[in-house]
């Protein structure tokens, strides 16, 4: 008997100690999220908790910092405070970090920058993976030279969250390209969050000062494009291929693309969500002790409305709708 019991104790002493093993075998990451404004930030919450699983060998610790900057920065400290092997930060907004990132560095955590960009000394951080907000202002404001062609601009745009390297970026690509033509007025550009809500209520101030005095609504996100439809809907202005107005929106999200596929929106330029395996890849590679790549982007596209023909962006088909899963 009592041999037995040794054996039992020395059994469950064994598999406690692989256990603990195995935890230990994982690779302690946090993500500093921005937060759940939008289905883009959705998708890309999944993707990262699809991506950093056990079974690839982590443990994730997710922070939703609910937009709010000061959250984001607490989580960050809290993440150093752990001792966890490496922190990932989605900038809610691209300036204040400096003093953060420093701490990290002492600390000895690599951190990676993700989805947005940071006002800070690339030295502050060890790599960046994420998207190109100024190329796709650059891609909307080109796509719709193209297609007004000679025709006058009276332009709406509702803006991401302030202080959002998405927000800044977009709307100085944009601003780069309404710039090179003369009959093309930017009437008001305001914050919308990137929210659904945010983009309604946005649309309809902006309605009720600038009503029939628009032909040209730019939404920084599918959300407040939805927000914004609704908007218009309401007030019996139409938009889309058939309607008054050209609807522009950013993210390319399945619902954005299946508007697009509808002809209500004329053009959605892509932002892609899916990036964890990327910023695995990059860890990985720390890992190991490769080379790896300082910054990664992803990369973008744009699609239109069916029957648009357009060098900047390409025709939406229910094919490729069918591929998009977020
Ligand atoms: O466009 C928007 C989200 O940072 C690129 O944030 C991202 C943006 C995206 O809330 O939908």
């Amino acid at each position: 008997m009592k041999k037995l019991l040794a054996i039992a104790v020395i059994g469950a002493a064994a598999m406690g100690m692989a256990m603990t093993a195995n935890a230990a075998d994982l690779i302690k990451v946090g993500y500093a999220q921005v937060g759940h404004e939008s289905d883009w930030r959705t998708a890309n919450t999944k993707n990262y908790q699809d991506t950093f699983t056990e079974d690839n060998g982590y443990s994730l610790e997710l922070v939703d910092c609910d937009n709010d900057h000061a959250k984001q920065i607490e989580a960050v400290r809290n993440f150093i405070q752990e001792g966890l092997d490496y922190i990932i930060i989605a900038p809610i907004q691209s300036a204040g970090w400096d003093t953060v990132l420093q701490e990290a560095q002492d600390a000895g955590i690599p951190v990676i920058i993700a989805d947005r960009e940071i006002d800070a000394d690339e030295s502050l951080y060890t790599a960046w993976v994420g998207t190109a907000p100024h190329d796709e202002g650059v891609t909307a404001g080109k796509w719709l030279g193209e297609q007004l062609g000679d025709k006058e601009a009276n332009i709406l745009q509702i803006e991401g969250s302030v202080g959002a390297s998405a927000a800044i970026g977009r709307t100085e690509g944009f601003q780069e390209e309404a710039d090179k033509h003369d009959n093309w007025k930017i009437l008001d550009s305001q914050s919308g969050d990137f929210t659904q809500d945010g983009g309604q209520q946005v649309m309809e101030s902006f309605i009720k000062s600038y009503e029939g005095k628009f032909n040209v609504v730019v939404c920084q996100n599918d959300n407040e494009a939805y927000g914004a439809m609704d908007a218009m809907d309401a007030a019996g202005i139409t938009y889309g291929v058939d309607g008054d107005v050209t609807l522009i929106s950013y993210d390319a999200t399945h619902d954005g693309l299946q508007y697009t596929l509808d002809g209500k929106f004329n053009l959605d330029v892509e932002c892609n969500p899916i990036q964890a395996q990327t910023v695995s890849d990059v860890i990985q590679k720390i890992q190991n002790k490769e080379d790896y790549e300082k910054k990664t982007l992803i990369k973008d596209e744009a699609f239109n409305a069916p029957g648009i023909k357009s060098e900047f962006a390409t025709e939406i088909t229910k094919d490729i709708l069918d591929k998009r899963a977020y």
